[in-house]
């Protein structure tokens, strides 16, 4: 057999297993795994020593989603899909916006208009519905969910995104209908809205108000009230951005009920706490994401819920805004009232490094549960495995090959993002992905970029079968 490329003396991991073996890849796909290949290739990658991993997939980042006000978000599908590629990731899941006032198949056409030749990464979207008029329940959606965009996310805060309880219902049963995926942002935005007026009666408009108008209790319940309209409807769901344990525990219970749920964390629940928001002269605006960061009790609490399989996705929820502009951050409003703060932070590139170096290389969790969380599970989650998400006969050749002995700190000059900071900025990591390759090619080499703009495909993904019943 001929081969293109064949990776040689790694160790390959799986989510299942870890073995000395060679890799042999033809036309973009993985085509033989064995202990020596000595078949010819066009080229051989030496990988001893390292580690070879499927390549990540970021199943939860925001890529020059529509912001309002004035507001830019500081990834276009170029810069985002580039930072994802240096951070060891092969395929990342935007969120395609349908707007209050916006009809869904427009906001389709206008999103993937933007991927056009724009990829370093593959790509695939979800669905973001704000509207669920008679006429995107009753056709768009399920028409776009026959065009293989499956996963649909809906907001239970923001005053223009959130869906009252009928609403949420509602869509949960066309999702059940016709086999969408249905991913929840869980907080209570009535709640908030009584916190943010008590808040600025009092005076206190600072950032580190963003995250004592959002605390546990605005997660708890709203994660209660998404799991139960689910449940009565009799639809699996998504929880994504799971920050603290009470949420945590909420799923479990609902597990427990027999309900199927995936859920989801992200490295600021393990890194960062509600303190980063006080920083001096608006600083804390670098750290304003919802649900916000809490402690190092609820840190713990994400970590367990790693380890013990609670959390099934370790996503970034990448979304990021400049920190210095009038833009971002400190945009005229945003830099006098925590309100105005656009909420997301930047972290597609240093997702996996952190959880490898954090988790893998102080033990908390092994190496099988961090290729599951980081790539596997999002690959099963969301109807791309097996082509994605692991390494086996028949996949594509998304692989990272990881120096688990590499040792840098984390520096936002460094990164590749179009971001002005990381919210990491000075975090020492063992453990950095060292060679990217997708469909064969590859595309980073000792964070040198080798692939080209456009090398990077959307995802198109068939219609997943009608949810089963639970
Ligand atoms: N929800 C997200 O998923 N990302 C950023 C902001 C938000 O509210
Ligand atoms: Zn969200
Ligand atoms: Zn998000």
């Amino acid at each position: 057999m001929n081969f293109d490329t064949i990776i040689k003396g790694g160790s390959v991991v799986t989510a299942s297993d870890q073995m000395r073996a060679d890799i042999g890849i033809q036309n973009g796909q993985i085509t033989a795994i064995a202990i020596d290949l000595t078949d010819p290739a066009a080229t051989t990658i030496d990988a001893t020593g390292k580690l070879v991993l499927p390549g990540g997939i970021d199943s939860h980042v925001h890529i020059a989603q529509p912001s309002g006000d004035g507001i830019v978000m500081a990834d276009d599908f170029e810069s985002g899909t580039r930072s994802a590629l240096f951070g060891g990731n092969t395929t990342i899941m935007p969120f395609c916006l349908q707007e209050r006032d916006g009809d869904l198949r427009s906001a389709i056409d206008w999103y993937r208009g933007l991927t056009e030749g724009q990829l370093y990464t593959d790509v695939a979207f979800h669905l973001i519905v704000a509207n669920p008029s008679p006429q995107v329940l009753g056709q768009q959606l399920p028409a776009a969910i026959e065009d293989g965009y499956t996963s649909i996310k809906v907001f239970m805060t923001y005053e223009n995104l959130r869906l009252n309880d009928a609403e949420l219902l509602a869509t949960f049963d066309v999702a059940r209908r016709h086999g969408g995926t249905m991913m929840v942002h869980c907080e209570n935005e009535d709640a908030i809205r009584y916190l943010i007026d008590r808040h600025e009666k009092d005076g206190e408009v600072r950032p580190r108000a963003h995250a004592s108008t959002r605390p546990i209790p605005v997660e708890r319940e709203a994660t209660h009230r998404a799991l139960s309209l689910a449940e009565i409807v009799d639809l699996p769901i998504v929880i994504v951005h799971v920050s603290n344990g009470a949420a945590a525990e909420e799923i479990r219970r609902a597990r427990q009920r027999g309900m199927k749920v995936t859920a989801e964390t992200c490295p600021q629940y393990l890194m960062l706490t509600a303190k980063d928001l006080e920083g001096m002269d608006w600083e804390g605006a670098k750290f304003v994401c919802s649900p916000p960061p809490r402690d190092e009790a609820e840190q713990a609490a994400c970590w367990q819920g790693l380890k013990d399989g609670t959390f099934d996705l370790f996503s970034s929820d990448h979304c990021p805004f400049r920190y210095a502009s009038e833009d971002g951050k400190l945009n005229p409003k945003g830099a006098k009232n925590f309100r105005y703060i656009p909420n997301g932070i930047p972290g597609v590139e240093t997702r996996l490094p952190i959880l490898f170096s954090e988790g893998v290389m102080k033990g908390r969790i092994d190496i099988h549960k961090f290729v599951a969380v980081t790539s596997t599970n999002h690959a099963k989650t969301y109807g791309l495995y097996p082509r994605k998400g692991t390494i086996a006969i028949g996949s594509d050749a998304d692989i990272a090959i990881w120096d688990p002995d590499l040792v840098k700190t984390v520096r936002h000059e460094d990164l590749h993002d179009g971001a002005d900071y990381s919210p990491y900025e000075g975090l020492t990591l063992r453990g950095w992905p060292v060679m990217v390759m997708l469909r064969g090619k590859v595309m980073m080499r000792d964070g040198q970029l080798e692939g080209a703009l456009g090398d990077g495909h959307y995802l198109t993904r068939a219609s997943a079968p009608p949810s089963k019943t639970i």
